[in-house]
């Protein structure tokens, strides 16, 4: 049995696969649908809270830069003890926005949230102790990835925090094939037909482009980012977290 939150987007052929595209038929579905594709994505998103608890500084601001429905806002404003901060969740996806506006709304919490619609490439990111990036640079294109890490470290105060989250690629090509099995097999352990999940990769396969966990490492550090380190890593997915 499916309900209305499952995510069938691709579970009939289509005609032809268009590239995918945050619109409303996929906010309806977007946390079944990112929880049955992204390997470790609660604890990701767990940690996230825990880290803001950590890292969080008195009077700043916090960045969920592509913050969809807004998971990483809510764990970071259950997690921030530190006083008078403000957290920013940006998306460029309208009907995101919208659905995220009102899931910010039905929970309480000390630290206010702004929901703004706009290009993360366009915000300014200004006394910021952590900002998070939880699957989205791998949406920008590449040549402005730079360009968009050098800001939010600029925008960080000393010991801030980014957490950067994607779905990467192996250098190796060999390894690269396992990692890329291993994690259809568990989009299909989790209820995704062969069907889905090839339409999906030929949907995402002009939108989202992955780079190796090196020259991620060395973007973080071109960016003036201190310390970097990968603290999770399930098959293609990983999550850096790189302090200024
Ligand atoms: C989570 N962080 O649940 N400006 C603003 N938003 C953008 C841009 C851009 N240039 N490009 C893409 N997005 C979330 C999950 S999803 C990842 C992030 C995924 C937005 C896009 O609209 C979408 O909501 C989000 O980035 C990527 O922790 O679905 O694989």
């Amino acid at each position: 049995m499916h309900n209305s939150d499952t995510d069938l987007i691709y579970s009939q052929a289509h005609k032809q696969v268009k590239n995918f595209t945050f619109d409303a038929q996929v906010v309806e579905v977007f946390p079944d649908m990112i929880s049955r594709s992204v390997p470790g994505y609660n604890t990701i998103i767990d940690t996230i809270g825990r880290l803001s608890q950590q890292f969080v500084q008195e009077k700043t601001n916090i960045y969920d830069l592509g913050c969809s429905l807004g998971a990483a806002t809510l764990a970071m404003r259950k997690g921030i003890t530190a006083q008078n901060c403000k957290i920013i969740g940006v998306d460029n996806s309208s009907d995101m926005v919208k659905r995220c506006k009102m899931h910010v709304d039905a929970f309480k919490g000390n630290t206010p949230v702004k929901i703004i619609e706009g290009n993360i490439q366009d915000i300014e990111i200004d006394n910021a102790s952590m900002v998070v990036l939880n699957f989205t640079l791998q949406f920008i294109e590449r040549t402005q990835r730079q360009a968009l890490l050098n800001k939010i470290a600029k925008g960080l105060k000393p010991g801030g925090l980014l957490v950067l989250s994607e779905k990467i690629t192996s250098e190796d090509k060999v390894t690269d094939e396992v990692l890329i099995d291993l994690h259809h097999s568990f989009k299909r352990d989790n209820g995704y037909s062969e069907l889905e999940v090839a339409q999906k990769r030929s949907a995402l396969e002009k939108i989202m482009l992955t780079d190796s966990v090196e020259v991620h490492k060395e973007r973080l550090k071109q960016a003036g980012f201190s310390h970097s380190s990968i603290w999770f890593q399930c098959f293609n997915f990983t999550s850096f977290i790189a302090i200024k």
